[in-house]
């Protein structure tokens, strides 16, 4: 039996909680011969407290043979300690009156904390995936409140905007979704981002050549894909949470073991490629192999992906900003 891996979860109680942890146990993320040890963060506010306990007790009517252990708990020390993955999903949603930048503001407090829990007490290799929003200026800020631990990684949740273009273009197309590869969503996990099917193929054939509608790629799927959000709260209340459940396990399953070739998108601190200052939280075309990922390099940009690239990483830009003198 392989030795446990342990998955910080934090938001556990919450709706992406309940769509991820059941799966994350029955070892849809880290393999079906992988052990998991779940630590579970949520608020220290009763409420919270109960409805962690409450999903404590169905994952053990589970009985999952694969889940080793569990802690709940309301203390990001205990959460993170020894983490070799830590999902960050809890974060504090926009309330009545609230603005973009009092959003920006409470969460930087939360992930100040979180980065430096994680820094003192996790793994020295935890792989962390930020998913609560502001995703990607949230896995900002936790990279530089974790100076010892390795920047690159720390990253954001690109990947269900990745899924979102993929059944669009498969659908548009009339292809099968699974047969679709080299797709990238640029930028920011906010409608600013920018998908980008120039290089998608479908069994090796141009998705763009079959499509061939730059009309539709402007004004249909561009907007689509990044309003798909708001999209789901319009036609159910509440916001995604399964989608983003499956996308969080997609993220880290292929991180972790491999994307064997094929191109994911992963928001990851930038190195300086195709002109993405250094350290900017930006989705990138990647692989990934031996849990490391390279970016996709040497792609050319055309004006119009240029202009894209460049509004997405302009509104990324503000949020650091914003809460720079927080960081020191
Ligand atoms: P919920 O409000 O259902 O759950 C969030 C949970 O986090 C709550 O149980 C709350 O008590 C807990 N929490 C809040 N602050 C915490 C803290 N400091 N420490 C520990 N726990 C804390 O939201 P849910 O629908 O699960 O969404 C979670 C986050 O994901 C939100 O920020 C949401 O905006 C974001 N999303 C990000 C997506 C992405 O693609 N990156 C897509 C889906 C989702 O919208």
């Amino acid at each position: 039996m392989k030795k446990p891996i342990r998955v910080a979860v934090t938001g556990a109680a919450g709706q992406i909680g309940y769509s991820l942890l059941f799966r994350i146990a029955s070892g849809e993320m880290l393999g079906k011969d992988q052990p998991v040890i779940l630590q579970m963060l949520e608020l220290p506010l009763e409420k919270a407290q109960a409805a962690l306990r409450g999903v404590m007790m169905e994952l053990e009517d589970c009985a999952f043979p694969l889940l080793a252990g569990m802690v709940g708990t309301d203390d990001p020390r205990v959460a993170f300690k020894d983490a070799d993955v830590a999902l960050l999903v809890g974060a504090k949603p926009r309330g009545p009156g609230m603005e973009r930048k009092d959003l920006l503001l409470e969460n930087a407090k939360i992930f100040i904390e979180q980065g430096r829990a994680l820094n003192e007490v996790a793994s020295r290799d935890v792989k962390v995936l930020v998913v609560g929003n502001p995703a990607n200026t949230n896995a900002y800020i936790a990279m530089k409140s974790a100076p010892d631990l390795p920047a690159k990684n720390f990253t954001a949740m690109l990947r269900l905007d990745h899924n979102r273009a993929l059944s669009q273009l498969a659908s548009k197309a009339g292809v099968a979704v699974g047969d679709i590869e080299k797709l990238i969503v640029w930028g920011n996990h906010s409608p600013t981002m920018y998908p980008d099917y120039r290089f998608a193929t479908v069994n090796g054939e141009s998705l763009k050549d079959r499509i061939n509608d730059a009309e539709w790629n402007a004004n249909v799927f561009i907007p689509t894909v990044g309003k798909r959000g708001a999209a789901i709260i319009e036609a159910r209340g509440l916001s995604s949470a399964a989608s983003a459940a499956n996308a969080a396990i997609d993220h880290v399953r292929d991180w972790l073991l491999g994307s064997n070739g094929k191109w994911v998108t992963m928001g990851i601190p930038s190195d300086g490629s195709y002109g993405i200052p250094e350290g900017v939280m930006y989705g990138f075309p990647v692989t990934t192999q031996n849990g490391e990922y390279s970016i996709v390099r040497d792609l050319p940009i055309d004006d119009f992906s240029r202009e894209r690239m460049n509004k997405t990483l302009a509104e990324l830009e503000e949020e650091r900003a914003g809460v720079a003198h927080l960081l020191g």
